[in-house]
């Protein structure tokens, strides 16, 4: 096991890393930026590094410093967190050429599930069943409407470096299918350097389902149920829970075991989400992320497991603490995403915590690097806390967030946690009947103004 090992982050996803490492006995290396000096991350970790100015740029994205920040210190691994360079192939290769283990898959899963056609036709070979669509890229124009014949519109065109909704166009019919396919490809080529872009049947009312997979990296894998994340803002999430409120204990199963076999196939290592839509009793595959998911704690609390040190365990050789027959689903869980952000709009807020008081008591977690007279640096995202809850059903974890959220403080700064009071007034909340556009559709007609 390591002695040492080096975060590569901030905030919330820093002190989660810090915590496993210490419970394990290991030392923690925080780097920081010169705008996070006085951060939670740097005062609860072991040893700190700074390693340059403010914009992510030249601090938690700069390769070099952090390398340098290891031989310093004798970190022997890194945990990347989410974000940053979580999911950069180039800079896993990096590591590992100075000897260092990264906490993660390897630099070709990252790879692979990082251009989507690729990450597509790997899980189609593997039998995870897929979105219908074109085969690999669409070339041009007539090709493009002939798939869009041969599917029906609607179809979306997306490109295969797309993220975060850029490079996304849906076309409606075939007189749409010139400016979507055009747009998606300008979009892929300047905001990611990659004008290829594949098309698929467009799911008109979909759920955004995500399932947890495992890796030992010697080809043993497991799953850990699904998270159902369709409340989203602009391709943010705002509000998620497992398991899902639509997902019966055989669809769980079933897809559970497709995702974990295909995974265990191609070996791979650590924490992994299989994202698909949902629609009408089936599973349809869109991406994979290759990363520790900020609403990995939401499945920690119905497994009773601490995925973190379950990541650092295998990247260190060890075997996977748990198997498949021993994962039970026990209760249900909600997460709520705390922004530093002003409604409606969601405009960014950093600025001073004049008064911060964590909820508590049985089943409720908040992950924040907030304390009182904290500020919030205007450099990074806005995201400053996470409140998790955990109860024996989806009612009683409905009642535990509405009572954990009223013992909530955040003084100083304006935040999202409004909306979530507004949110658990909502009768599609409490029956669980939405999909990826009810939160957009009800911001439009509750929040303008
Ligand atoms: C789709 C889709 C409908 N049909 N693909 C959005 C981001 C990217 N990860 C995939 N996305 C979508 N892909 C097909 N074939 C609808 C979306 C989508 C979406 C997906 C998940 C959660 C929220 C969303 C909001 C708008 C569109």
């Amino acid at each position: 096991m390591f002695d040492k090992i080096l975060i590569a982050n901030r905030g919330e996803i820093a002190l989660r890393v810090i915590r496993a490492a210490r419970e394990m006995g290991i030392h923690s290396v925080a780097v920081h930026s010169t705008a996070d000096t006085d951060a939670m991350h740097v005062r609860m970790a072991d040893e700190s590094v700074c390693i340059g100015p403010p914009p992510g740029i030249d601090s938690y994205l700069s390769i070099p410093a952090i390398i340098a920040a290891c031989e310093v210190t004798g970190a022997q691994a890194i945990h990347p967190g989410y974000g940053f360079l979580s999911e950069n192939a180039a800079f896993v290769q990096i590591v590992e050429d100075h000897g260092l283990t990264f906490i993660g898959p390897t630099a070709e899963h990252i790879r692979v599930m990082g251009d989507k056609i690729t990450a597509k036709e790997t899980m189609r070979l593997l039998g995870v069943p897929c979105v219908p669509g074109s085969e690999g890229g669409v070339p041009n124009l007539a090709e493009a409407k002939r798939i869009g014949e041969e599917v029906g519109y609607p179809v979306i065109v997306k490109a295969t470096s797309g993220g975060g909704g850029k490079g996304m166009k849906v076309a409606q019919n075939a007189g749409e299918m010139e400016r979507a396919f055009q747009t998606a490809r300008a979009e892929g080529k300047s905001n990611f350097g990659n004008d290829e872009v594949y098309i698929e049947k467009y799911l008109t009312t979909p759920r955004h389902i995500e399932i947890q997979v495992f890796g030992d990296g010697k080809g043993r894998a497991v799953h850990l149920g699904e998270r159902d994340c369709s409340l989203q803002r602009r391709h943010q999430k705002v509000f998620e829970e497992a398991p899902g409120p639509s997902i019966t204990e055989a669809e769980r199963a079933r897809i559970g075991a497709v995702c974990a076999d295909a995974v265990a196939r191609i070996n791979y290592t650590g924490a992994g989400t299989v994202e698909f839509l949902y629609e009408n009793g089936e599973f349809y595959f869109i991406e994979m992320n290759t990363r520790l998911q900020v609403e990995h704690p939401i499945t920690e609390a119905i497994y009773g497991v601490d995925l973190v040190r379950e990541q650092i365990r295998v990247a260190a050789g060890l075997e996977m603490d748990f198997q498949q027959d021993e994962l039970k689903i026990n209760g249900h869980s909600i997460e709520v995403r705390i922004n530093a952000e002003k409604l409606p709009e969601f405009a960014p807020r950093p600025g001073k915590i004049t008064q911060f008081h964590a909820p508590g008591g049985l089943g409720v977690r908040m992950d924040s690097a907030l304390y009182d007279g904290y500020t919030i640096p205007q450099y990074y995202d806005s995201l400053i806390g996470k409140l998790i809850v955990h109860a024996p059903d989806r009612p009683a974890a409905l009642a535990r967030l509405k009572r954990a959220l009223g013992e909530l403080i955040i003084d100083g700064v304006e935040t999202t946690v409004p909306l979530f009071h507004a949110l658990l007034q909502e009768e599609d909340i409490v029956t669980g009947e939405y999909n990826i556009h009810w939160l957009e559709h009800w911001l439009e007609t509750n929040l303008r103004g």
